[in-house]
Formats: C-alpha cells, structure tokens, sequence
C-alpha cells in the first residue's frame, strides 16, 4: 500500500528534520557561550555581549521547553515535607560527603560509602542549634549537565528552589568542581547571595519601550537595555529601574522565574591534604567554613555559620498577665511579621488576631499596641499576642 509507506518515510523525515534542529540549537548555543567567554566586557562591546546573551537566554528557555515536555513530574522520592525554622540543602558532586555530613549534624542516617551515587533519594534531618531547629536535607549528588537534566540533576536542583540555604560541598582533593557547580546553580535559575533587583516591567499595547531610572546606571546603557529586552520579545513596555543592574540581572528580571537565595560553601575532607594545599585551596574557592566531617573538624562553626547565615530572630512570647518566656525564644526570619509569628503558632490566629503588644526594639514605648498583622519585628522583640 503505497500510502502506508508515504506515512511511515515521512514520519522518519520528521525525526531526522527534528534531530537536526535540536542540533542546530545546541550548537548556537555553543557559538554563543564561547563567543561570550571571548569577548571582554568593555562600554564598546556591551551592546553586542547583551544581544547574544538575550540571544543564549532565549535559546536555553526554547531548548528547556522541550526537554520539559512529556517528563514525569512530582517524583516522590525528592519530597520532603518543610518542617522546623527553615530548609538546607546539601549541594555537591557525589561522594563530597554530603551523607556522612548530615549525619552528623543532625540524628538522621543516610547511607555512606566509597562509591558514587550512593544516595538516591532526598534524606532530611534535624539540626538543632541555638534554639533553632533547621532542617538538613541530603540529596543525590549532582554531575556537570545537571541542570540540562543529566543524572538526577533536574530533580535536585528543583529542591533548591525550596531551599532557605543551600550549602555548597566542595571536596578538598577537587576545587575544580567549585565552578562547575556554581555553573550549574546559575543555569537553573537560581541566584545565591544576590538580592532581587529592584526592576519594573510593564507591558503596554503600543509606544516601544521606555526605560526610567532612578539610579545611575553604570554597567549597562539605555540602547542595550532596549535592544535586549525587544531580542527577549518585549517591543512595548516601560521599564523601571532602581538598582544599577548589569545585563545578566536584566536578562533575569526579563526570565521572571529565577529564584533568590543564600548560600554558604564549604571545603570538606580537609583532612586528607596538608596545610598548605589547604590554604591554595581555600585561595581558589574562598570558602565560608572548611570541614572533615569524619574527624569532626570544625563542625560546630559550620553550625554556627548556618544558623548566622539564615538571618534569624529571636521573639519571646508573653501570655498576658504574666512574664515573658525568656527561655525559649520562637525563631524566624528577620523581615516577619506579626502575621509570620501567628501563622507558625497556629493557623486560625491569623483570622481571630485582635492587636499586639510589643516590648523591645520595635516598639516606641514599652507594650505598644498593634492592630496591623504586617508590623515587621526586630531581634529579642517581647511580643504578647491578643486573640479572639
Ligand atoms: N577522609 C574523609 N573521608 C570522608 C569524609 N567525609 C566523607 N568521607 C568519605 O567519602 C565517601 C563518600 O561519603 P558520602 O557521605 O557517602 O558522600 P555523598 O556526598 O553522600 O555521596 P553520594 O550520595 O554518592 O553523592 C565515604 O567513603 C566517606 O567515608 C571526611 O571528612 N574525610
Ligand atoms: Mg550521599
């Protein structure tokens, strides 16, 4: 039946036709990042690196839409319910040392060993430091590629997003896999130890874009800024800027979904090289904290680093009529707010809240009232909560 066959040359066709894109795609994506690397960001070449790296933004969107399509989602294995003041996740190539880590600053048992990939699933457990309980959660370790979805790279990485501190593992016999993995952070969409630039888009129906700001911008001009966003397929628009941002924070802020979050990195297995290694090694990744989880070296500041770099508060609790509880603070993020406090006591509090007295930093006089849930608290605030 020659019809048949016409069907069945033609869908071969497609695929070749469609292998062939894929590879066309790879490779501008290739020209792109070498033809970047080479150029020397300077005010002559800054209009050109921005159009091509609008140009590699758009490219790795298109190419990730693809490798999207048809993925089974929501592996439970990469599950882990939020519990205590807030979420770590230990980051780095297999065996780094990421288990016998979490073992020990926490009571959790993850499985050890010599070989990769021994650890298959996300294992939390808690640490308690400070009156703080923080959450530890140990995952698969992740190769170069993993943000393009090689190994379970896709799926550890999505737990970053959930993360309130990442903490990145760098073996001390392999400082080369620092850039790698700060690499692959990068490719999926997640900024650490950046603060959300402060930039507004919004779309109109016509009049091309506008570009305001309120601050001197000094690693980008007006024209880049314009032509990046129409590459990125933004023609009407005004766009206001109050952060003097460069072009990977545009390109981000144009991207919308990139995600904000603290990092600390930190060498292990510092006892298998001498001091001197150590100190060339420390100069190449300027690590927070360096570690031998095995001999317990330094664990208790690593502690002590998590606990500082999460930025927590310290609230005490008052019943009325009576003393404060000066003993066991409640621990949250510095930023909450009233609201934040009932919600983590209950979750009707927030509906029948009826005012807050406040003793401390925040407020003007001793036990000045509240009525409003987004009154933000300060450090060692005494908070005594009135509700219905
Ligand atoms: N010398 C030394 N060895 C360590 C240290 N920490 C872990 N190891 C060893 O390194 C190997 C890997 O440790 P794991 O904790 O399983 O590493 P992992 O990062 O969880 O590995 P994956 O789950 O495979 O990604 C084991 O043989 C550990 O005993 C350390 O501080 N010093
Ligand atoms: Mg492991």
């Amino acid at each position: 039946m020659p019809g048949k066959e016409g069907v069945k040359i033609g869908r071969k066709k497609e695929v070749q036709l469609t292998e062939r894109k894929e590879q066309t795609r790879d490779e501008k994506i290739k020209v792109l990042e070498d033809e970047i690397s080479k150029t020397k960001y300077n005010k002559k070449t800054q209009h050109a690196i921005g159009l091509m790296k609008a140009k590699l933004a758009m490219l790795k969107e298109a190419a990730e839409r693809r490798s999207a399509v048809g993925k089974a989602k929501g592996d439970d294995r990469f599950t882990v319910r939020k519990t205590g003041d807030g979420a770590v996740v230990l980051l780095g190539f297999p065996s780094v040392g990421k288990s016998t880590l979490l073992n020990k600053l926490t009571n959790a048992k993850s499985d050890i060993a010599a070989y990769a990939f021994t650890t298959l699933s996300a294992v939390p457990g808690m640490m308690h430091h400070k009156h703080a309980r923080i959450q530890i959660i140990d995952v698969p370790g992740v190769v170069s590629g993993a943000a393009a979805g090689r190994g379970r790279g896709k799926e550890v990485l999505g737990m970053l997003r959930n993360a309130d501190l990442i903490l990145i593992l760098i073996d001390a016999l392999f400082p080369q896999h620092h850039k790698a993995l700060l690499q692959e952070i990068f490719d999926s969409g997640i900024r650490i130890n950046q603060k959300k630039p402060d930039v507004r888009i919004t779309k109109k129906e016509r009049g091309g874009v506008g570009v305001g700001t309120t601050v001197k911008l000094t690693k980008i001009d007006k024209e880049t800024i314009v032509d990046v966003a129409r590459e990125m397929r933004i023609s009407n628009a005004d766009i206001l800027i109050r952060d003097n941002i460069n072009i990977d924070q545009l390109i981000d802020v144009i991207e919308g979904n990139r995600v904000y979050t603290k990092a600390l990195t930190v060498v292990t297995k510092i006892d298998l090289v001498d001091d001197k290694m150590l100190r060339e090694i420390c100069e190449e990744v300027k690590p927070d904290v360096v570690i031998s989880a095995e001999k317990n070296q330094n664990i208790d500041e690593l502690k002590e680093a998590i606990f500082n770099k999460m930025g927590f508060i310290r609230i005490f609790l008052k019943e009325v009529n009576k003393h404060a509880d000066m003993e066991e603070p409640m621990i949250i993020f510095d930023g909450s707010t009233i609201k934040d406090i009932c919600l983590k006591l209950h979750k009707d509090f927030v509906d029948k809240f009826r005012f807050a007295r406040i003793w401390g930093k925040s407020a003007k006089f001793s036990g000045q009232d509240f009525r409003r849930l987004d009154k933000v608290l300060s450090d060692e605030d005494i908070l005594e909560l009135h509700i219905n």
